[in-house]
């Protein structure tokens, strides 16, 4: 049967018999990434599953999202980080060598193998033909000790490219293209497969570009076939022997279709505060700009900042204007700096920040209040920047060059700027891995240090038969795991100390609702459509089980948020009449009757006994994540099942 290059990859590694969508299926793990904010509970609960050995070819540790050490938090859990890598085998990325995705790009995704990422934009090393998807920390835990990830077989969406960029149109701004067409819900549940003859016009970074911000899709992951640009980008990286080349097969059976013409997109911006509220630029007029970030994992690689050199060289960045730039590895920086290029950056006025998530993630570069902050990144979630009142637009490393320049936000064609079109991808990059530590599987001799910062993780209780409690909040749709469990400069440090961070948890949208949790001892929580979009962050499901959360009702999930939830034991249940989230108030009182019973099967009955009515919700899980819930957690039933095996 002729396959997709996402089917011939799954086909490759399928551990379980069949590949049916919308069915569980089991691949094998050939490698996997962790980064500093989820890396501490991924090594604890590798820890807590007893191995001895990984089961991956390769395994990364990196640490770029709190590379601040604001206090001894951070350092602490870094130190925690590379003596547990050490111990293990896994490769440690230190601080400073730079952003998970934009490295793993560079020097370990290979085409053609599969990577489970504790980080929802793991799908990045799809721009070079991997199966690379985002995870759970657990699930990634777990990929480690036993080399294999459980999930749903996603539909395949073909988009066919066609046609070639224009001058000053972006990979962005496919990808922007794509977010104002389907939203931040409309890839749940599916594989976004790029296929066409536009694909042989777009490089591997732009590749990585699109297949990063498939995750503001909500997509499982995003995938470029493996052709001959693959080839030189790995041979520039000289990897050649990591090549493979992967297409479709003529007559590969799709579920979906959308094309799009690359030679009618022109430049975009995702409006505040969402990546799906896109429109074109030229249609926006007049909006002061005071920040511009250059960075992230979505567009920091050598190309795209050589481009931004020479849109800047010779200008002076306009007065009002902070423009701060963050390259994506150190291997970018080096050849940066090498062939001078980061001097027409320096002298332009930016400010040159340390190869990291840095602002992405909210650590430094705060903007002041009610300003207008345009970024190269992925998400603009509100206050996310750190900065509540700030506006922030999602835009290319082109646009948010030109608008540095003028001050507003630019439309940067006809502006004439300098023409970065002759620039090529390096032949060779420069390459040096003094900063990935590769150590030798050590278990026995290696002393892990934990430092203070480091508190044991919650763990879930057996599913009682009973479970009962008040519907402790009522939020509506699009709630970002940003929003669960923010993750500000001030709260990032927190990442290995729960009980700390369970006073912030859901804050964004009811400050006082850690306090009610608590005083009620756990409850309910109610959401509306695609509830806990966005990050990967197990932290948004450890902390509500933390505050003793039992269930979540909503009217649909996002798909790595859920299998959170379940992974520690919160059972996720979909409203089948969406009108009856209309009916329910906060601090009502909700019982689940028979509740071991009825988590095996497909629809749950919950009785809101303030209204005196019963409501039906649907727990659309595979087999495995209901004995997963009826256990209390993911590490609670692969150590049942050790032990029963003992
Ligand atoms: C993000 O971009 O939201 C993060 C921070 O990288 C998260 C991971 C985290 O919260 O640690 C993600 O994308 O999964
Ligand atoms: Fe880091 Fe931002 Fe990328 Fe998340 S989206 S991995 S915070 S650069």
């Amino acid at each position: 049967m002729p396959l997709t290059v996402a089917q011939k990859i799954i086909s490759e590694h399928l551990v379980s018999e069949k590949m049916i969508s919308g069915e569980e299926i089991i691949i094998s793990i050939d490698q996997t990434l962790t980064q500093d904010a989820t890396g501490t509970m991924v090594y604890l609960q590798l820890e807590a599953l007893g191995v001895n050995k990984i089961k991956t070819k390769k395994s990364v540790a990196y640490i770029d999202h709190n590379t601040l050490q604001t206090g001894p938090e951070n350092a602490d859990d870094h130190l925690y980080i590379q003596t547990v890598a050490k111990k293990y085998g896994i490769y440690f990325s230190k601080p400073g060598n730079g952003i998970c995705h934009q490295v793993h790009l560079e020097r370990f995704a290979v085409p053609g193998e599969t990577l489970l990422g504790s980080d929802s934009h793991t799908p990045t090393a799809g721009g070079m033909g991997m199966l690379a998807i985002g995870a759970g920390g657990v699930d990634v835990a777990v990929a480690m000790a036993q080399g294999e990830y459980h999930f749903t077989m996603p539909k395949i969406v073909k988009v066919n490219l066609t046609g070639r960029l224009n001058p000053w149109a972006s990979a962005k701004d496919i990808i922007l293209e794509l977010l104002k067409r389907l939203t931040v819900k409309g890839g749940v549940g599916k594989i976004f497969e790029y296929a066409g003859e536009g694909v042989k016009n777009l490089s591997i970074p732009q590749r990585a570009t699109i297949t990063n911000m498939g995750a503001e899709l909500g997509a499982t992951t995003s995938i470029f076939p493996s052709d001959e640009i693959t080839f030189e980008f790995l041979k520039a990286q000289k990897r050649e022997k990591d090549y493979l080349e992967i297409q479709a097969d003529e007559g590969a059976i799709y579920d979906e279709e959308i094309e799009i013409d690359l030679s009618q997109l022109e430049p975009l911006a995702a409006c505040p505060h969402s990546p799906d509220k896109v429109v074109p630029i030229s249609s926006i007029k007049n909006i002061k700009v005071d920040q511009v970030i250059i960075g992230s994992c979505t567009n920091s690689s050598y190309s795209d900042l050589v481009k931004v050199a020479r849109i800047l060289e010779d200008k002076t960045i306009a007065e009002h204007v902070s423009l701060a730039i963050a390259p994506g590895s150190k291997q970018v920086l080096a050849m940066l700096a090498q062939n001078g290029t980061l001097a027409s950056l320096i002298m332009s006025g930016a400010r040159i920040l340390e190869c990291a998530c840095g602002p992405c993630i909210g650590m430094g570069q705060s903007p002041p209040t009610n300003s207008v902050s345009l970024r190269t990144f992925n998400r603009n979630f509100k206050g996310r920047s750190g900065t509540l009142s700030a506006k922030v637009y999602l835009v290319s490393p082109e646009v948010a060059a030109a608008s540095a320049i003028t001050g507003y936000l630019t439309d940067p064609r006809g502006f004439g700027l300098k023409d970065y079109s002759e620039i090529k991808m390096p032949k060779t990059f420069l390459i040096n891995d003094n900063m990935i530590i590769a150590s030798a599987n050590n278990y026995e001799e290696v002393e892990v240090i934990r430092g203070p910062n480091i508190k044991p993780f919650p763990l879930g209780k057996p599913l009682l038969s009973k479970i009962q409690g008040k519907v402790l909040i009522k939020v509506g749709d699009n709630i970002t795991t940003d929003h669960i469990m923010p993750s500000p400069a001030k709260l990032l440090p927190y990442r290995s100390n729960i009980p700390y961070l369970s006073n912030y948890c859901l804050t964004p949208c009811d400050e006082n609702f850690p306090k009610r949790a608590k005083a009620n001892k756990g409850g309910f929580i109610v959401g509306g459509a695609n509830y806990g979009q966005g990050s990967s962050r197990e932290h948004a499901a450890l902390v509500p089980l933390y505050l003793g959360i039992k269930a979540v009702l909503a009217k649909s999930f996002a798909r790595i948020h859920q299998a959170n939830l379940v992974n520690n034991g919160i059972i996720p249940l979909v409203f089948e009449n969406p009108e009856d989230y209309d009916d329910i108030n906060e601090m009502d009182e909700l019982l689940i009757k028979d509740a071991i019973s009825q988590v095996k099967g497909k629809m749950i009955k919950v009785r809101n006994l303030a209204k005196g009515k019963e409501y039906r919700m649907i727990l659309d899980i595979t087999p495995r994540q209901r004995e997963i819930l009826i256990q209390g957690g993911l590490l609670n039933t692969i150590r049942l099942k050790e032990n029963t095996n003992d």
